[in-house]
C-alpha cells in the first residue's frame, strides 16, 4: 500500500504552544516534508526568530540557532558561510524581519547571501499582544492602534510589502508570497519553498518566501473567521505568487561556473 501522509521525521513528537488556528504550525509541517524529502535532515541549520516561532527549536528535529529578535539574517549568514553544503533557513515573524530586522534583512538579501528566508506575515505582533507591525493593514486595529492603522497619525505609515521591496535589490534571486488559507494555497506555497531550497542547494543567491499565515488571538477572531479575514483582506493587500524569479538564467550561469556542473530543474510543487 502506498504511504500518501505520515509524520515527518523532522518533526519532533510534542504538542506545540501555538494557539488553535495559528499558521504557524501549519508553515513548520510544510518546512519538515520539504526536509525530509530532500534528505537533508541532518544537514539543514535554522534560524529561529523571536516572536512566537522562538520555540521552533522544540519542534523541529534538525540543527537550530536562537539569535536576538531580528538578527536572525546575520547568524543565518555566518552558518551558511561556515556551512556552505548545508541547508540554512532564516525563519521571521513580520516584526521580528520588517521592524527591528530590518537593516539585517536588507543587506543580507542586498549582499546576495545563500539562505532562504520563511517570512511569517501575520500583520501583528503576535508574542508580545497585537501590536501594530510594519505589515498591519490599514484600518486594521492592533493594541498600540485601538482606532486602527492610520497613515495621518504620527507615526504609523503604511503596511510594507516586503517581498516587493526586496525584489528590485539585485542579490535577490526567488521571492514569492503564499498563503496558509486553504489546501490550495498551502500546496502551492510548498512549491515555492521548494524551488527556494532547491535553488539554495544549487549555490544560487538568496530565496524568500513570504508566507501570509492567521493569528486568531491577537486579530480577536476565531479560526474560521481569521481565515476568511486573511483572505477578504491580507490577500488583496499582499497579492500571491512569484513576484521574482531569476532561477533559470542563473541555474545555466552556476552550472557554467562550475565545471561539471548541471542545471537542476526547479519544477514547483
Ligand atoms: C530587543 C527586543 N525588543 C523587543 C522584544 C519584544 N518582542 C518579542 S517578540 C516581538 C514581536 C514579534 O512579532 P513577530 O515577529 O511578528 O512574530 P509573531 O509572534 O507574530 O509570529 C517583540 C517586539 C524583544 N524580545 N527583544
Ligand atoms: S498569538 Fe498568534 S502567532 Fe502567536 S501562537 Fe497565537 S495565533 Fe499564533
Ligand atoms: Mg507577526
Amino acid at each position: 500500500m502506498k504511504k500518501l501522509y505520515g509524520y515527518p521525521e523532522s518533526l519532533c513528537r510534542v504538542q506545540t504552544k501555538y494557539c488553535g488556528g495559528c499558521g504557524h504550525g501549519v508553515i513548520h509541517r510544510m518546512i519538515a516534508h520539504l526536509i525530509d524529502s530532500m534528505g537533508l535532515r541532518d544537514r539543514t541549520v535554522i534560524t529561529n526568530p523571536v516572536g512566537c516561532a522562538i520555540w521552533a527549536d522544540l519542534y523541529f528535529n534538525f540543527d537550530s540557532v536562537q539569535p536576538p529578535h531580528g538578527r536572525t539574517p546575520a547568524a543565518a549568514t555566518g552558518v551558511k558561510r561556515v556551512l556552505p553544503d548545508h541547508l540554512v533557513i532564516c525563519y521571521q515573524g513580520d516584526g521580528d524581519l520588517a521592524a527591528i530586522g530590518a537593516a539585517e534583512m536588507l543587506h543580507a538579501a542586498n549582499r546576495g547571501e545563500r539562505f532562504t528566508t520563511i517570512f511569517v506575515n501575520n500583520a501583528i505582533y503576535g508574542m508580545t499582544g497585537g501590536q501594530m507591525a510594519p505589515t498591519t493593514l490599514l484600518g486594521q486595529k492592533a493594541s498600540t492602534a485601538p482606532y486602527g492603522r492610520d497613515p495621518g497619525q504620527a507615526g504609523m505609515g503604511y503596511p510594507i510589502r516586503v517581498c516587493e521591496l526586496l525584489a528590485c535589490l539585485d542579490g535577490t534571486r526567488y521571492i514569492a508570497r503564499g498563503a496558509v488559507n486553504n489546501a490550495a494555497n498551502v500546496r502551492k506555497t510548498q512549491g515555492y519553498i521548494k524551488k527556494a531550497f532547491e535553488a539554495q542547494m544549487a549555490g544560487i543567491g538568496f530565496t524568500m518566501v513570504e508566507i501570509l499565515s492567521p493569528c486568531p488571538t491577537n486579530w480577536s477572531m476565531d479560526p474560521k473567521q481569521s481565515v476568511e479575514w486573511l483572505e477578504d483582506n491580507m490577500i488583496p493587500a499582499f497579492p500571491l505568487g512569484e513576484i521574482k524569479n531569476t532561477l533559470e538564467t542563473d541555474a545555466v550561469r552556476t552550472a557554467a561556473a562550475i565545471p561539471g556542473g548541471k542545471t537542476s530543474g526547479f519544477d514547483a510543487a
